[in-house]
């Protein structure tokens, strides 16, 4: 185990073997996404040290995060509401296609900033306390931290309009039956499990992780044509990797692990 400096007190880091453990630490406003830690989480994601091949982003406290902290809402025009909505964009475009895996491990409100942030991660492991929520439409403003597009990869375009219109809290279980997180675990296990993913993460070839970081995404957001292109390419480049080759190796003399084990 190994700390490591924190660009800010609402944000605890770190480094357990290749992995790091990043900790939202503002409980006693559950959370909530002011500037400071905002940009606290920029500045861990563009300085992720090189040992390290897959993060975990968790909450302290009862929550993973009660989103936008409203109190610095309340003053803003228009366009300084444009500029902090894309400074959000531009920290969660850092968090999703960053140099490393990201596993969300949830519990407690994930409510709208802090399910925007919770959907730009590559995984998310929910324990039973966890609800989703999209608050914006009941407080009469709308999502600014890429909601819009990446909440219906998750869930589809019904659910989350529904989400908004109405207000409707999704609760753990049926979260993870719709597609909001991969895992449900019991309440306390987030972390555990979050680790023994991140260590299988971390034990993939550099090149499928980065082909599925940032290849992947692309190809959703293609054409059929040209998704299958990109695809091919990038299946021809990772296969070519001496990685790839040994991998390969390895299974057919009989000593790599078979599927599941
Ligand atoms: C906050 C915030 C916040 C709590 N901004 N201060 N998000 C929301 O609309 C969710 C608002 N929060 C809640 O509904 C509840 O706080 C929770 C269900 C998440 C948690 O309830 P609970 O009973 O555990 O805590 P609490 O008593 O409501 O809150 C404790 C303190 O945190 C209290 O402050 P205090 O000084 O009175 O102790 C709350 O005011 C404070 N707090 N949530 C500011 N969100 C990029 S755009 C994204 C747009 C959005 O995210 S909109 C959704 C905002």
């Amino acid at each position: 185990m190994q700390e490591i400096k924190s660009p800010t007190t609402s944000i605890q880091l770190e480094i357990r073997d290749e992995i790091l453990l990043v900790a939202i630490n503002r409980p006693e406003k559950r959370n909530a996404f002011n500037d400071d830690l905002i940009l606290g989480i920029e500045r861990v994601f563009e300085n992720i040290p090189s040992q390290v091949r897959c993060a975990i982003i968790y909450g302290l406290g009862k929550h993973f995060s009660a989103g936008l902290d409203l109190s610095e809402l309340k003053e803003q025009d228009a366009i300084q509401g444009l500029h902090h909505s894309r400074m959000w964009h531009r920290v969660l475009e850092k968090v999703q296609f960053g140099t490393v895996p990201v596993v969300a491990v949830l519990h407690g409100a994930v409510v709208g900033g802090g399910l925007e942030l919770a959907s730009a991660c590559h995984i998310r492991v929910a324990e039973t306390s966890t609800f989703y929520a999209l608050p914006e439409g009941q407080r009469g403003i709308f999502v600014g931290g890429g909601a819009s597009v990446r909440v219906p990869k998750l869930i589809g375009i019904a659910r989350m309009t529904d989400m908004m219109l109405t207000g409707r809290v999704y609760k753990a279980e049926e979260g993870e039956r719709i597609g909001m997180a991969q895992y449900l675990v019991e309440e306390g296990q987030g972390l555990e499990k979050g680790i023994e993913l991140a260590k299988k993460i971390a034990s993939n070839a550099g090149m499928t992780n980065y082909a599925l970081m940032h290849v992947l995404p692309k190809i959703i957001d293609s054409c059929q044509n040209e998704g299958l292109l990109i695809e091919s390419l990038t299946a021809a480049i990772a296969q070519s990797a001496p990685e790839a080759k040994e991998r390969l190796k390895d299974f057919i003399e009989g000593r790599a692990k078979k599927v599941g084990e």
